[in-house]
């Protein structure tokens, strides 16, 4: 028997090759430490990697690039990072550089023929660089050239909405605020971002459900909920702290269900490696159940469970709702009552591959809990349903009057450390008008209204030729996009391409005719401006908005911090005396939050509160007075119809996912410790009963061929090649693979409804013999 479960045999396909073994399946403990230790190491040198890692979230320290899961309020262990925000310090910290030498070597070609690993391995940015049209090589360039190259680019376009601004989630609130301020000033909402990828879902769901886009716990509540439901999250790997909280949360009483297509390490069992029981014994089970559901399952898992404890009231009236809040608090309630009365308990069991028994059981603890929390990530957002889901998980919660109350609510995990951040300080393709009418006011500009592009819709444009210049604020747009293919031919069909970056990537290399590498600071480095160190803040998962401060030599004295390449650039093209005191702003970033204090709610004497030792929350009306800024002035039941995913004949669906030795598109190196794989990447995690049912054998190489219908009844297809089949207990008709190796096989149309985001977790695929 090749799957089963944890336990499953070790798999050697031959000598020096893929490792699978299932021995390990505890997060963190020991092995962690070490590996922490040993990557800082290795890129940084004992001593950096000491002195770096001491600093690490802590009160005088610098904010983990890692993800967006917040610290604990009050007091700070001595070590509060994971062994996985090691490795993201350890990568922006290295010691190695990319140079002009460096871009002197090696013509862009070749670096094309690179893996994203080894790019990602060369070292810092430490020089801008240009590649002219038709050069082969980028070669250096001073900063005023380059930003009147922008400049003049931009100023050349017929429209400023012939131009496109990404952001990815790791920059400060004060550098997103003065990005977002020039883009508008220039004339456009073009402004993409790694969100569109990302919580699009969430946001758009929790908005029309609740009134407001973003999570409604803390860390307390999870800390003191009766019942916390995981679904479609990987913490072990991906918010390793949260394991700390599940941790805390389960020794007061709480259960933990998770609800995933794959048994992960982290939630079945946990060592916490900052207690020393944790070094030395067993490890804890965090998911006292766990749900192994199908992809796609998860709208049919919560309107089946909202069914059961429909009709459990009806037997037992008063006992199940919670009708007050019900009456008092929500609107549509009737509609929803009567839509999940008629759905279908077999439908529910098809779409979910669960049993009645675990519906029962789920829907029992849901009856026994007077505090939930739904916790979840891409699992639920990468999906074609992923709007729908979150407010079907929404909807169950309202039921139970599980919203604005201690220890309840709904918990998005966002993914990078400032994303959310930067949705609040104005990086939308569709910010509200309010928000714009009061950056007009402290500004005396007229930004634009006209809804902006979005992450796929900005491919799109470029595609056909209506977008030309596209600029990144950090991030590796080429890699994260889908459909990559089509997003190279885009990017290539620009005549300006330019990335803010810290390290070497394939956006570097997929170019516009003209292209710039602008290096920038890091979270971890030191910013020195006006004479002085500035301070920069980010807003973590759970609304908290705090400091962070670098502390390290930066890689070159030539790397600017975001902030000031915003303000270089803003003075090149609009000049010196402009409405918008730029310089001002690059001199003291003090200034920036205070404008920043006078036009986003919640952040007013922005100055005095983050310095506060924990900074501050923003307000969460649901959360603190339940109040629900929608429509209807009410949380809203939004019924939606059941989707889900039958697996057609002979194909699979596929999601793709992170490994354990990934930050998005960085490589930190071939190991998925957790899962159990040693030393590849190009790996499919599949049941071994479909392995065997396509023709095949464990190990064997395939291709993974994914079949997407067009409207005129036609299937177009797409191919990834050369594949190892890694025989896997996931469910039958499911597989997974990491990204981005897996991206040239996603359609840039296969979004989700509502949010636009790319479908991730459910791409249609074949296995193919290689030829
Ligand atoms: N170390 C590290 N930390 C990270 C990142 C990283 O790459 N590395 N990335 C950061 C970012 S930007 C983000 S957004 C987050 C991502 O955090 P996660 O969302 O945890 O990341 P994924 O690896 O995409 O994992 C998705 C999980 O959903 C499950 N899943 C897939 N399809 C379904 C489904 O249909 N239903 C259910 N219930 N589950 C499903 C998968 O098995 C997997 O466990 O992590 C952040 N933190
Ligand atoms: N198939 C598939 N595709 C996905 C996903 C998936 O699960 N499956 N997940 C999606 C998600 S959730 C996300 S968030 C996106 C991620 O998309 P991105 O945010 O665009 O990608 P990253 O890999 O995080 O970007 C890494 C690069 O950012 C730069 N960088 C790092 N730190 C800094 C900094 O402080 N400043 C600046 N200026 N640059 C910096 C470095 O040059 C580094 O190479 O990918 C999405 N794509
Ligand atoms: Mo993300």
């Amino acid at each position: 028997m090749h799957g089963g479960g944890p336990g499953l045999d070790k798999y050697r396909f031959d000598e020096n090759d893929v490792v699978v073994t299932h021995e390990k399946s505890y997060a963190a403990g020991v092995p962690a430490v070490l590996v922490s230790l040993k990557r800082g190491v290795e890129q940084m040198g004992a001593v950096r990697t000491a002195r770096t890692l001491a600093r690490l979230n802590q009160r005088d320290g610098f904010d983990c690039p890692g993800c967006a899961w917040p610290e604990t309020p009050g007091h700070r262990k001595h070590a509060e990072f994971c062994e996985n925000g090691a490795k993201a310090v350890a990568e922006e910290a290295t010691t190695r550089r990319v140079g002009p030498e460096f871009f002197a070597a090696h013509p862009v070609s070749e670096l094309l023929d690179h893996t994203d690993y080894w790019l990602g391995q060369q070292g810092r940015l430490t020089h801008p660089m240009v590649l002219r049209p038709g050069s082969t090589h980028y070669e250096p360039i001073e900063w005023d050239a380059a930003f009147a190259l922008i400049a003049d680019e931009l100023r050349a376009l017929d429209t400023p909405d012939a131009a496109a601004f990404y952001t990815s989630g790791r920059t400060s609130n004060e550098a997103a605020f003065l990005y977002q301020l020039l883009i508008r000033c220039f004339g456009t909402n073009n402004m993409p971002d790694c969100s569109n990828m990302c919580h699009e879902s969430s946001g758009t769901a929790l908005q029309a459900s609740i009134g407001i886009g973003k999570g409604s716990v803390s860390v307390p509540d999870l800390e003191q909920a009766d019942l916390i439901l995981i679904a479609g999250q990987n913490p072990g790997t991906n918010h390793p702290r949260m394991l700390s909280v599940l941790e805390k949360a389960k020794a007061n009483g709480a259960k933990v269900i998770a609800i995933n297509p794959l048994p992960e390490a982290g939630l079945l069992r946990f060592k916490d490696p900052q207690k020393v029981h944790g070094v030395v014994g067993h490890g804890v089970a965090i998911a006292d159940d766990f749900l192994q559901i199908r992809v796609g399952g998860d709208q049919a898992l919560f309107q089946g469970l909202a069914k059961l404890l429909l009709e459990a009231e009806d037997r037992n009236p008063g006992t199940v709702l919670d009708r007050e809040f019900i009456d008092s608090h929500c609107a549509g309630f009737d509609d929803y009552a009567a839509h999940i009365r008629a759905v279908d308990l077999d439908t529910v069991i098809a779409a979910t591959g669960l049993t009645r028994a675990q519906l029962d059981a789920t829907a029992h603890a849901l009856i026994g809990s007077s505090k939930t929390v739904i916790c979840w990530a891409m699992g639920l957002t990468q999906q074609t349903h992923g709007v729908a889901t979150i407010q079907d998980a929404t909807n169950l919660l309202l039921l139970q009057g599980m919203i604005g109350k201690p220890g309840a609510g709904v918990c998005p995990v966002r993914g990078h450390s400032n994303v959310q951040g930067d949705r609040t300080m104005g990086i939308w393709e569709k910010m509200p008008d309010a928000f714009l009418d009061a950056l007009d006011a402290e500004f005396g500009i007229t930004s634009p209204r006209a809804h902006g592009y979005d992450a796929v819709d900005a491919i799109r444009a470029m595609r056909d030729g209506r977008v030309s210049v596209f600029m990144a604020m950090g991030g590796n747009f080429v890699a994260a996009t889908p459909d990559t293919a089509v997003t190279e031919a885009a990017l290539r069909n620009c005549s300006l391409t330019v990335q803010v970056s810290t390290k070497l990537n394939r956006s570097h290399l997929v170019t516009g005719r003209t292209a710039l590498i602008l290096p920038s600071l890091g979270r971890t480095d030191k910013d020195v401006a006006g004479g002085r160190k500035q301070v920069v803040s980010v807003e973590d998962s759970m609304s908290v908005v705090h400091l962070s401060r670098g502390s390290l030599t930066p890689a070159s004295e030539h790397l600017r911090s975001e902030v000031a390449v915003v303000c270089g650039l803003a003075t090149a093209l609009f000049g010196p005396e402009h409405s918008v005191p730029w310089a001002a702003f690059a001199a003291d970033y003090d200034r920036i939050r205070d404008s920043i204090s006078r036009v986003v709610p919640g952040f007013e004497n922005f100055n005095v509160r983050v310095r506060q030792p924990d900074g501050f929350v923003l307000p969460h009306p649901p959360r603190d007075e339940r109040r629900f800024a929608t429509a209807s002035g009410k949380a809203n039941f939004v019924v939606s119809e059941l989707y889900w995913l039958p697996v057609p004949e002979g194909r699979l669906i596929l999601q793709t996912m992170r490994s354990h030795d990934q930050y998005n598109t960085t490589i930190y190196g071939l190991d998925d410790r957790y899962r159990g794989v040693k030393g590849a990447r190009r790996v499919v995690f599949c049941h071994p009963d479909d392995i065997s049912a396509a023709g095949f054998a464990p190990g064997d190489r395939v291709d993974l061929v994914s079949e997407w219908p067009l409207p005129d009844g036609s299937v177009e297809e797409r191919r990834a090649e050369d594949f190892r089949l890694v025989p896997y207990p996931t469910p039958r008709g499911n597989a997974a693979a990491y990204y981005p190796e897996t991206n040239p096989l996603i359609p840039l149309d296969h979004v989700a409804r509502g949010s636009n985001t790319p479908v991730s977790k459910a791409v249609t695929i074949r296995l193919a013999r290689r030829t």
